[in-house]
This record gives structure tokens, sequence and C-alpha cells, in this order.
């Protein structure tokens, strides 16, 4: 890649949203610079690339910064193309406004419910993330059932836009039954989904980014005491 064309990503490791950009890296076979932010420190880089949210991961491209995760693979998948270079989105437009629709449905209605259920601080509000939660996954596995086609991803024989937006949240769902038993995906209540969450980290671009549950699961409980604490404040 020429100096002008030089990749950094700005992320932290357990970032679901970071690992899709990273894994789509990956998959396009191109080289980057990975850089590690400290969300308690914010570094100006970061802060300066991304003004609005202000949140990773970030992709800078030749000096251009593109923030929000969707956006950054849609980005990486039409820069990055070419003769054996895989494409994340599908070509057929219907199916491309398919697997857009259900990215975002992974990032604006699954991902809030899921965090949630760790992060609210009443149980009453738990209980009501758990049934969003469950709702949504059931959802997920009509919509993997219809967008798979009998194949082993959503979008076919190997992973694209979908798998990436929910594939990437594994991690998390794994923490989340470590943290508190709750089991989102599971062989008896989605078997498919189950299946295809197996066949997704035997992939060699997750296998190469999404690092050890472990390291979620010590951030996971640090964000929790963080918001037990604050509206431990708050009640006071
Ligand atoms: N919609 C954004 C969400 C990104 C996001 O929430 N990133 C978190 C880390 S997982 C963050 O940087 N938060 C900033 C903060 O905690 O101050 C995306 O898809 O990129």
């Amino acid at each position: 890649m020429a100096a002008k064309e030089y990749l950094k990503l700005l992320g932290i490791d357990v970032s679901p949203f970071a690992i899709g950009v990273h894994m789509a890296l990956v998959m396009k076979g191109v080289n980057y610079e990975y850089i590690a932010e400290d969300l308690s420190n914010k570094s100006e880089l970061l802060v300066s690339s991304n003004p609005v949210h202000k949140n990773v991961p970030v992709l800078i491209h030749s000096g251009n910064p593109i923030c929000e995760s969707l956006v950054i693979v849609q980005y990486v998948d039409e820069f990055f193309t070419g003769a054996g270079v895989p494409s994340i989105l599908p070509a057929d437009p219907y199916e491309r406004a398919i697997a857009r629709f259900w990215a975002a449905y992974v990032d604006d209605k699954f991902f809030p419910a899921m965090a949630g259920i760790v992060l609210v601080p009443t149980e009453q509000k738990r209980v009501q993330k758990v049934k969003e939660t469950s709702a949504a996954i059931e959802l997920l596995e009509e919509a993997f059932t219809v967008c798979s086609k009998g194949k082993a991803f959503f979008s076919g024989d190997s992973i694209g836009y979908v798998d990436l937006a929910l594939g990437s949240l594994l991690i998390w769902i794994e923490t989340i039954r470590r943290m508190c038993g709750l089991e989102i995906i599971s062989a008896s209540k989605t078997p498919r989904l189950a299946a295809w969450a197996e066949r997704f980290g035997e992939t060699a671009a997750a296998k190469k980014v999404v690092p050890e549950a472990d390291q979620a699961l010590q951030y996971g409980k640090k964000l929790q005491a963080a918001v037990s604490a604050a509206a431990t404040s708050k009640s006071k």
C-alpha cells in the first residue's frame, strides 16, 4: 500500500464495534496500524478524528477519518476491491439493502438490549432487557434462516456484513453468560445461530482478531461496577 494510503485504526481490544472493523480489514488483506485507546483518557488523535461522538472505532485513511463501525465497514468494502478480494456486502442492491437492515437492527435494537442486561441499575429494568434481548435474538434466528438460504453464514458461504455485525458481539454474549448465567444464543432456543456462532469463531478473521473472553469479562465487571457506583451516588 502506498504511503499516502496509510491506515490507522483507533480502537479498544474488547470493543465489539472495533472487532467488526478489524475483521473487515483482515478479510480484505490490507495492512493497518492498530492504536489501542484508553477511553478514560482519550487521545488528542481520537478526539480530533471523531469530534462528534469521541468514540472508537475510527479508521484514518490517508489522513481522512471515518467514524461509526458500520460506515467504516462499508467504506472498507467499497475501497478495497479487486481480484481475489472478498466482498463484504452483497452485489445485488436488494440483498445489500436487506443486509444493511439487519446490521442496523443488530446495532440499534439487539445490542442496546443485550448491553442493558449488565448495565441497567435495577433488577426490574434488567428483567425487561432480558425480555427485549430474547425477542431480538429470536427474530435474528429467523433472519438467519431467510438470509443464509441454508448456507453457513448470513451472507452465504463466507462471512459478510450481518455476520460481522452480530459476530463481533459474540465475545460479549459469552461475557454475559459468564457474568449472569444467561445463554442468549443456545442450541435449544436458537439452534441455527448456535451452529453459526461456532462456525464464525472458526473463521481465520475471527481467530486473528477476537480477544479471549476473559479480557471482556474483566472490562464488563469494571463497567458494571462503575454503573452501580454511579447509581448509588445518585440515590444518596
Ligand atoms: N455506533 C458506534 C458505537 C461505538 C461505541 O459505542 N464505542 C464505545 C466503545 S465500545 C466508545 O468508544 N465509547 C466511548 C466512551 O466510552 O467514552 C459504532 O458503531 O462505531
